[in-house]
């Protein structure tokens, strides 16, 4: 046998929209939360890339909105919309009972993990949640946001409310992810997609605080999880972040800087991205490019393959089996 590693290769959004099977159970099923909270089916719709391209990674079909749903804040999805949530202002507005309560709402998640847990033979089981703030994000926002002024506003005028909210939801998540771990998880990712919009004193304490948190509580929970962390769009402070919150894995966007590649490897945190997901919208010679591309970058890292954020509903499905033939016919030397 050869002295070579393989990298290894997922998609973040996977299952989704760019896929004819998921498309066909979701025209069954209008309502997106209730699809996130049958087993049968979410089990089903995490394995459909996994049958159709054979990646190393499973990830988990749900949502990262299902935890203000489990706080008591109404939450929908509309057609062509994105989510819809009402809108809260302080800790008052939510009614939620104690953890054990909110988690036993969204309890069907666990029963979907324990399928796929049962059907993963040699894959690994990506558990996930959003990072906190993204989570408070939509709870403030009450949806997609262009602006991001109601959080922004939040975080900079009722900052003692926007910290116990935060809080909430940073220890709810907790006792989600470890209750995914208990039923079958062997990787957890947490999903801080508007970590970009903070800075200095407020990114310490509304991104690195509440990741370091999760990382600790987790690790104390099981040892052989593998924690990923993705806290999207931070820029330089990509840097504090990993100074500050333990990682196995970090997944990066482009704004990363130079730095981090040899700081990485220092502390022998495994590098996960980076491919434009709007690369995947093109031409198959393009997309054959920038995967070498992105293969050259990470060489000397340990490196998972993946995106720099989540696939895109008018993807190619052509174009993902070129990345995956790219990345599978590479051979890093040991
Ligand atoms: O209409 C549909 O069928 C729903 C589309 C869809 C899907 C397939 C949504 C709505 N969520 C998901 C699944 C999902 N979401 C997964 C599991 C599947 C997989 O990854 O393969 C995961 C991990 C998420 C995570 C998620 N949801 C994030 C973090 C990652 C990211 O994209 O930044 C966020 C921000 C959400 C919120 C969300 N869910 C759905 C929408 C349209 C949105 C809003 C996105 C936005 O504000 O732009």
């Amino acid at each position: 046998m050869k002295n070579v590693n393989k990298v290894p290769i997922w998609f973040m959004r996977q299952a989704g929209r760019y896929l004819p099977e998921y498309m066909e159970i979701r025209s069954k099923n209008p309502d997106f939360l209730q699809l996130c909270f049958n087993p049968e089916l979410a089990s089903e719709i995490s394995l459909q890339p996994i049958k159709r391209f054979d990646l190393d990674f499973i990830i988990l079909f749900s949502d990262i909105l299902v935890i203000p749903y489990a706080l008591g804040q109404n939450v929908h999805f509309l057609k062509n919309h994105g989510p819809s949530l009402n809108c809260i202002n302080s800790k008052k507005d939510i009614n939620y009972l104690n953890f054990k309560e909110c988690l036993r709402k969204i309890s069907n998640i666990f029963e979907t993990i324990k399928i796929l847990s049962s059907k993963k033979g040699t894959k690994n089981l990506i558990g996930f949640c959003g990072g906190p703030f993204t989570v408070l994000n939509y709870m403030i926002e009450g949806g997609t946001s262009k602006t991001h002024s109601k959080i922004k506003k939040f975080v900079k005028e009722k900052k003692k409310e926007a910290l116990d909210l935060l809080m909430i939801v940073t220890e709810l998540s907790i006792e989600y992810l470890k209750m995914q771990i208990d039923n079958g998880a062997n990787y957890v990712q947490i999903f801080e997609s508007w970590a970009g919009l903070l800075e200095s004193d407020e990114y310490i304490e509304f991104i690195v605080k509440p990741n370091k948190l999760i990382s600790q509580e987790i690790k104390k929970h099981s040892k052989g999880i593998k924690i990923i962390h993705f806290p999207r769009g931070s820029r330089t402070n990509y840097k504090t972040f990993a100074e500050e919150v333990y990682c196995d894995v970090l997944s990066l966007d482009h704004s990363y800087p130079q730095e981090m590649l040899s700081l990485l490897r220092e502390k022998n945190v495994t590098v996960q991205g980076n491919l434009d997901p709007k690369e995947l919208l093109g031409g198959a010679k393009k997309v054959e490019e920038k995967t070498k591309e992105v293969l050259e970058k990470f060489k000397s890292n340990n490196h998972i393959f993946n995106l720099s954020h989540g696939i895109l509903p008018k993807t190619k499905i052509s174009n993902i089996e070129t990345v995956i033939k790219v990345v599978r016919e590479h051979e890093t030397p040991k």
